[in-house]
């Protein structure tokens, strides 16, 4: 009897418990009614006195064996959120990736910035967080001068000097100051206006502002980079025209349009039946501003154009109403898979 309890201590040891299925079949065959430790409790009535205790205190040992090795496996498969291998059913189809795309703002962010790049443009990036003097003041937006109503912001009630941003020039002032030229960056990046928020309108935006100062940099310069952007970005049939206009930073000023991409210059709702629409600002560099960051604007010349992020997407995707860009509808966001 002593070897048999031996043999079925060794059989209990060595079973692998590794399913509920496998603990259950632990249980039936060494722990149950009839399983081989009760039935050897039944066969040791039969021994004799001194045998009796022997044998007894052998299978009580081996029904603790038992019962320990039952319990602490069903804690380890109640506590394991595993399934364990036999369980998983392979056959099943897998559960697909859900897989995200980038913002249409960052799709055409990056496109902007792949066409300036191979130009020689760089990337450069400042606080969103300013004071007044490189928002406005080097900028050459006199002390209450109508253009900083038109740039109305959010100020800090305790420190009215510190403001959010209007527009990425503060990067560029940040730049000429740091930089000697020649300097040739673009600035994407989040700028702020006091607007109530509507289909056309946003208290936030963003822009791509570019900046080119060296000796001899005209005008000219200024029109083909603007027209090489526009091919790369519309097509190479894209018109582009020139409207002179006003900013406090530049003189010359221009207003960009491009011809119309819905009508091709013929007349349609989007180009409000002109042919055209407006895709940037831009001009040369004013003078005040060179000298304001320590540039001699008698030895060099800049130019620099703005434009809204945005924008530029409502044009490539006709998305007509600005506050479904920040809203973070996935039926939206998913349409822009492509990369353009
Ligand atoms: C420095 C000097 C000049 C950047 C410029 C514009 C014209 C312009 C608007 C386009 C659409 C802003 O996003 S928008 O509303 N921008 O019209 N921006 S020239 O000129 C600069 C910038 C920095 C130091």
């Amino acid at each position: 009897m002593e070897q048999k309890i031996k043999s079925i201590e060794h059989e209990v040891n060595s079973f692998l418990v590794s399913s509920k299925e496998a603990l259950e079949n632990f249980r039936l065959k060494f722990i149950s009614k009839k399983g081989m430790i009760p039935s050897l409790f039944d066969e040791m009535k039969q021994a004799s006195g001194e045998e009796k205790k022997k044998v007894g205190k052998l299978l009580n040992d081996l029904k603790q064996l038992a019962e320990g090795k039952f319990k602490a496996a069903q804690e380890e498969l109640d506590n394991s959120s595993i399934e364990p291998a036999d369980q998983i059913d392979l056959s099943l189809p897998v559960v697909p990736n859900k897989l995200g795309n980038q913002h249409p703002l960052s799709l055409t962010r990056h496109r902007i910035i792949e066409v300036f790049e191979k130009l020689g443009f760089n990337v450069a990036d400042g606080p969103e967080i300013e004071d007044d003097w490189h928002n406005f003041t080097a900028l050459n937006f006199p002390p209450n001068h109508p253009a900083r109503e038109m740039q109305d912001t959010f100020f800090i009630e305790k420190n009215p000097d510190i403001l959010l941003r209007t527009h990425t020039s503060n990067v560029q002032i940040r730049l000429m100051k740091q930089q000697k030229p020649p300097i040739r960056s673009i600035m994407p990046g989040r700028v702020y206006r006091n607007e109530a928020i509507s289909a056309r309108a946003h208290c936030f935006f963003h822009q791509v502002e570019g900046l080119y100062v060296d000796k001899n940099v005209g005008f000219a310069d200024l029109k083909q980079t603007l027209y090489h952007f526009a091919q790369e970005m519309y097509g190479k049939d894209i018109k582009i025209r020139y409207r002179p206009s006003f900013f406090p930073f530049t003189e010359p000023s221009a207003e960009i349009d491009i011809s119309c991409l819905i009508c091709k210059g013929a007349g349609c709702n989007i180009c409000k039946h002109s042919g055209w629409v407006e895709i940037a600002g831009s001009g040369m560099v004013h003078p005040n501003v060179l000298k304001n960051c320590g540039i001699d604007p008698e030895e060099y010349t800049g130019f620099a154009f703005g434009m809204g992020i945005e924008r530029v997407t409502q044009l490539l995707f006709r998305v007509n109403d600005l506050r479904l860009y920040s809203e973070n509808d996935i039926r939206f966001l998913k349409q822009f898979k492509t990369v353009i």
